[in-house]
């Protein structure tokens, strides 16, 4: 536990509130660690999350057609299968709810602060501690665990103009459900995994849509059904049969892994699929070819959509392939000097994935945050632990990230090595623990030589997976059986601990 008594806070003048792990986030990564520790009877634990609810990115994106492009019986928490699914591929609501519904159920939303938005998170080494400015307050806590996402926070394209632009401009990831989009011009910029689901879900209600594409995307069939109330009752009847289906996903998603990330000529098949798709679906020659990727297919993420291309070939639909010039007050301008009316513009335009604004609030041991650490390109010890940042766990932080298949499954498995952690510094009575640079520098070299040959470095694609040097920093570039093989146990010769009672400096520790 922490040494010393409660400090004043910087912000308030009240004294900070003091809780052995704070957790930033409440969405998949941020429940998952809250209730495996809750699981082994740490209630001492807080859940810091900006919002007035759960569910992080499930929570925020409410765009109409938002939903998973991956099978629920994959994407949902190994301990807590949902039998009741209405459909294979669930959509935005659905999840949400089972979000919720899974933190009422393992009793971790009473540990959650709600409108708590982390605006500075900095190592006390002489308390061995991490202080938590929020603006609910501040907090101490010996472990801070970020599990803020890599999806959290939208960017927006730098376009001349746009700022003076006097219609509705939305994120996709910041939907106003309250702005009536029917029988408007819309506009929407970018064709990545949020925009194939919009567009085909407002195409039908608005007077015109034009889709402003930079970079083409590869599209296969989205093989989505209902889930019929026989098979659900099945489910909650032989539970091992959902356990069954959801390794059959698994298997059949990894296999993609040998393609992507060992030998690429394996993906032809899946391009193949992707082309006779795109013939099927669009006629019209010119823009069949409009819409035909020059890379390699999963390059950048694979999307899954049956009515995207139908959408972008309806007669109010254009795809428009030259590039924005400017935003005038009521309309967007091409550099082909076409100016179209728009009454609204959507900005389906992606993340902050590889500078996460997270990484600019916390501060490690000599006062540097992760982000000027990270300045190179972001580096850890197995995605989680960063050299210099005491007691700090990163969810869903560097090269975990995966496009295949479910997140979920790589959160799990890094909470099992925070959790294995956090036992391990209980057993050996430490009060710090800190993974050292060789560890890290070792893990960086590991996912360099297993990214060489991949699909994504070498695929001929431009994406967020790729840090501004060229570097993977997001992805894991295996099979997930193998990070979770990695993650599986604390590597604690990668670790040097302090006990309570010495010397604060690692170096000085045994
Ligand atoms: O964002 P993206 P997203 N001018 O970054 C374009 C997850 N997700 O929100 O390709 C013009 O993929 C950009 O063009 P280009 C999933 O992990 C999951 O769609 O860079 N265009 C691209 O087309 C996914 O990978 C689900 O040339 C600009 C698009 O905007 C991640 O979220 C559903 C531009 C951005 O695509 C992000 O997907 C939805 C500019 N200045 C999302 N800047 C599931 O179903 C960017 N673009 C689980």
């Amino acid at each position: 536990m922490i040494e010393t008594q409660s400090a004043p806070s910087a912000q308030s003048g009240t004294p900070a509130r003091e809780v052995r792990v704070a957790i930033i986030g409440s969405g998949f990564a941020g429940l998952a660690m809250a209730i495996t520790l809750r699981g082994r009877g740490e209630t001492d634990f807080l859940l810091l999350e900006r919002a007035d609810d759960v569910g992080g990115t499930w929570r925020d994106n409410t765009y109409p057609g938002a939903a998973c492009d991956v099978q629920s019986h994959l994407y949902s928490y190994s301990f807590a299968p949902n039998p009741d699914w209405p459909r294979s591929y669930s959509q935005q609501p659905e999840i949400h709810a089972y979000l919720r519904a899974t933190a009422e159920r393992f009793g971790v939303r009473e540990h959650c602060v709600f409108g708590a938005d982390v605006t500075s998170a900095r190592w006390d080494d002489g308390a061995r501690c991490w202080l938590v400015a929020t603006s609910a307050g501040s907090f101490r806590a010996q472990v801070l665990v970020s599990a803020a996402g890599a999806l959290a926070d939208p960017t927006y394209p730098d376009i001349p103009g746009l700022d003076g632009f006097e219609g509705t401009v939305m994120h996709s990831a910041r939907w106003d459900a309250s702005h009536d989009i029917t029988g408007e011009k819309v506009a929407v910029i970018g064709t990545g995994a949020s925009a194939i689901q919009i567009v085909p879900a407002i195409q039908p209600e608005v007077e015109s849509i034009a889709v402003y594409q930079r970079t083409p995307a590869w599209v296969v069939p989205r093989t989505d059904h209902p889930v019929q109330p026989w098979a659900q009752r099945l489910y909650r009847m032989v539970p091992g049969l959902q356990r069954a289906i959801r390794g059959l996903l698994y298997t059949s998603r990894e296999i993609l892994v040998i393609g992507m990330a060992k030998r690429r000529a394996l993906l032809k098949p899946v391009g193949r699929l992707a082309k006779a798709h795109l013939e099927r679906q669009v006629r019209d020659p010119r823009l069949r070819k409009a819409l035909t990727p020059d890379y390699t297919i999963g390059c950048k993420r694979i999307l899954i959509s049956n009515d995207y291309f139908r959408a972008v070939a309806a007669p109010n639909a254009e795809l428009v392939t030259a590039g924005i010039a400017e935003v005038r007050p009521r309309s967007i301008v091409t550099t082909d000097g076409i100016e179209r009316p728009t009454d609204t513009i959507v900005l389906a335009t992606g993340f902050a994935v590889t500078d996460l604004p997270i990484a600019g609030r916390i501060a490690g041991r000599d006062g540097r945050t992760l982000a000027e650490v990270w300045d190179e390109g972001m580096v850890s010890n197995r995605s989680t632990t960063v050299a210099g940042f005491p007691n700090l766990f990163l969810l869903v932080g560097p090269n975990v990230g995966v496009g295949h298949t479910s997140m979920v499954y790589m959160i799990e498995s890094q909470v099992a090595y925070v959790d294995h952690a956090l036992r391990t510094m209980d057993a050996e009575g430490l009060a710090v623990l800190e993974t050292t640079p060789a560890a890290q520098e070792a893990y960086r070299a590991l996912i360099a030589e297993k990214s060489k040959n991949t699909v994504w470095l070498a695929g001929g694609c431009a994406s967020w997976y790729l840090d501004r040097h060229g570097h993977n920093t997001t992805l894991w570039p295996d099979f997930t059986f193998r990070f979770r093989k990695l993650t599986r146990s604390l590597d604690r010769e990668n670790y040097v601990g302090i006990p309570a009672a010495a010397p604060a400096r690692p170096e000085e520790a045994a």
